[in-house]
């Protein structure tokens, strides 16, 4: 078998030309919240990194997460990154079925032990012996088992996948579980949301490909780079918040003139993600912009939750009867323990960026 190549002589052999390299570079250092002064590091670190296998499992969902992927359009780094991985195994986006698909997923695993990375979308279920979701005749449980069993880590792509997500809801008759409860001997990176945001995938994989590891993680398994602050934290109505100006209805004077959806069930203060920065759709919008509340969608057990109208709680810093902005500030926070938390993740968040830079400067030696 012919030794993989490095990324910079697999660009020559597709006749990828030097701009558009440094256009991919230029993107992942700013996706991975670098500097620009880094792009020639990155660059040095990218021509040597070898493309990494990539085995994309989808089991129970609803085909959200690769319809995220792929409304982006071209050229981001979403397309990009596809030139720069060697993605094996799809079921929604190869050529190949049937056997011929099953075979590609094995010649993958074999021909990349210990190398390659298994995107998983969807949950598992596990009652009754997996019986409830199969492909190519092996059930979800066994083919998550076969396929992890060689991989040098799993990122586990949607609330699905990272939670349980709509299938885990009870009562979850599929006895649908998340990727981390049954893999424990890799790592494993959560990519929350139903669906994930598609820069936040594409991230992830381009943080791998540049640093030959996965990025920083929360307590939940997230990476912090993009689950590091909250939405609320970087929401543009924030400042009306913090006047204690807030849209009672949909359709009031408050709704109209932009103001804070807090009251209408925005579930921003408890949520962390990137959508008020990310944005969706080529940054054109995300829902809060839209006019609609934050549902909660990354963080654990939202279909359960519920609630998606209900504000976070009458009690959370007296919104109900506001006397300004101490009174809002404190709901900002939700309570002194969610401060610490809060400050916690900042301080994570800062040491992550710290390492990333010291990280790339050995790379791009
Ligand atoms: Fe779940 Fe994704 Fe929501 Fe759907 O693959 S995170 S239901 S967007 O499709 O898994």
């Amino acid at each position: 078998m012919a030794k993989p190549k490095t990324l910079a002589e697999h660009l020559e052999c597709h006749e990828v030309s030097r701009r558009g390299f440094l256009k991919f570079c230029t993107l992942t250092t700013s996706i991975l919240a670098l500097p620009p002064s880094m792009i020639p590091t990155v660059a040095r670190a990218l021509e040597k990194a070898r493309r990494p296998s990539v085995i994309w499992l989808s089991f129970q969902e609803c085909t959200g997460c690769t319809e995220s992927l792929t409304r982006s359009h071209s050229p981001t780094l979403e397309n990009l990154i596809f030139n720069y991985l060697s993605l094996d195994y799809h079921h929604t986006l190869q050529a190949a079925s049937g056997e011929a698909a099953e075979q590609a997923r094995a010649a993958a695993m074999a021909d990349n032990y210990g190398q390659y990375l298994v995107a998983v979308d969807g949950s598992i279920p596990v009652k009754d012996g997996g019986v409830y979701s199969t492909i190519a005749g092996i059930s979800n449980l066994e083919m998550l088992k076969q396929t992890v069993e060689g991989a040098a880590a799993v990122i586990a792509i949607g609330s699905c996948a990272a939670f349980g997500g709509l299938p885990h809801a009870h009562p979850n008759p599929t006895g649908a579980v998340p990727v981390q409860e049954l893999v424990h001997d890799k790592p494993v990176v959560n990519v929350s949301g139903c669906p994930p945001i598609p820069v936040v995938i594409s991230g992830v994989l381009a943080h791998y490909l540049t640093f030959g590891r996965i990025p920083d993680l929360d307590g939940y398994g997230r990476p912090l780079s993009f689950f590091g602050t909250s939405i609320h934290d970087r929401c543009y109505r924030r400042p009306f918040y913090n006047k204690g100006l807030f849209a009672e209805t949909f359709d009031d004077e408050g709704a109209k003139n932009g103001w804070c959806l807090f009251k209408l069930g925005c579930k921003g203060p408890t949520s962390y993600n990137a959508c008020a920065t990310a944005k969706w759709n080529q940054g054109t919008s995300f829902p809060i912009q839209s006019g609609h509340g934050c549902i909660g969608c990354s963080e654990p057990h939202f279909w359960d939750a519920g609630g998606f109208y209900q504000p976070l709680s009458a009690g959370i810093g007296g919104v109900g009867t506001l006397a300004g902005v101490a009174v809002v500030a404190g709901a900002a926070a939700g309570t002194a323990a969610g401060l610490v938390h809060h400050a916690k993740r900042k301080q994570a968040q800062r040491q992550h960026e710290k390492v990333t830079v010291a990280d790339l400067k050995e790379t791009g030696s």
